[in-house]
């Protein structure tokens, strides 16, 4: 594992602050990990990565395990607090260090509208257009016909969720949530693994929205699927 202190801010003590730097065990090219990359770049929280290399199985050997039994980045330490799951780690990041609950609403509709999405990214974004990222840029076995149409039937949902008249500028409410975040990367990146954007024009204009939060940073995009060169 490979860690790196090259991220964002200096740490200040205060019950919203960590006192020391947030590691993050990551794969860089994982949609799971960026949103929580993102949660802590948006958040301005000190933070520092520790790479897992996936490819060479790390995530299966035991040091790694120890931190995840599940085997999966991303993972948190916080001071001592070892958390995984990506939607699990924005729900405690949103709750422990934005005060104001923006990114996480403690009223209970607006709430459950939050993870009404955080559901959504955990079943039909991770089974149809992250799985088909997964299969054309990793070159895992399986069979994309059924992750492509199942990622357009969300894009489909989604597209009228964003476009009928009292839509929200974010997915759960007018302001940005934890919820624009986990579904954010698998869908920009959706081209990746053949899953076209191109009919979806308020989902676009969203993830464009997302990509102009302050403090938003990119995943890295792959050549491949429709990015690939012509
Ligand atoms: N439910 C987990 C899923 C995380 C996940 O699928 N991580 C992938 C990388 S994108 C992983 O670690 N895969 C390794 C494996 O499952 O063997 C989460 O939300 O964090």
């Amino acid at each position: 594992m490979t860690a790196s202190t090259a991220s964002s801010h200096a740490s200040h003590a205060s019950p919203n602050r960590p006192n020391r730097p947030i590691r993050l065990y990551r794969f860089a090219l994982s949609g799971h990990c960026h949103r929580v990359e993102l949660m802590l770049h948006l958040l301005n929280l000190p933070f520092e990565t520790v790479d897992v290399d996936l490819p060479g199985k790390e995530h299966l050997q035991p040091p790694f395990l120890a931190i995840n039994p599940f085997g999966q980045v991303p993972a948190i330490d916080d001071n001592g607090v070892i958390l995984s799951d990506s939607n699990a780690i924005l729900v405690y990041l949103a709750s422990r260090y934005d005060p104001a609950g923006t990114w996480l609403p403690r009223d209970p509709v607006a709430a459950a509208n939050v993870q009404r999405w955080l559901s959504v990214a955990a079943g039909d974004l991770a089974f149809g257009a992250a799985a088909a990222r997964i299969v054309v840029a990793f070159k895992r076995p399986g069979d994309t016909v059924d992750m492509i149409q199942r990622a357009n039937q969300l894009l489909t949902r989604m597209e009228a969720h964003l476009t009928v008249p009292a839509a929200t500028a974010f997915l759960a409410s007018g302001a940005p949530t934890i919820a624009d975040l986990a579904c954010y990367a698998y869908l920009a990146h959706a081209p990746e693994g053949n899953v076209t954007l191109e009919p979806y024009p308020a989902v676009r204009a969203w993830l464009e929205r997302v990509a102009a939060l302050p403090g938003f940073v990119p995943m890295a995009s792959l050549p491949c699927g429709l990015n690939a060169a012509a």
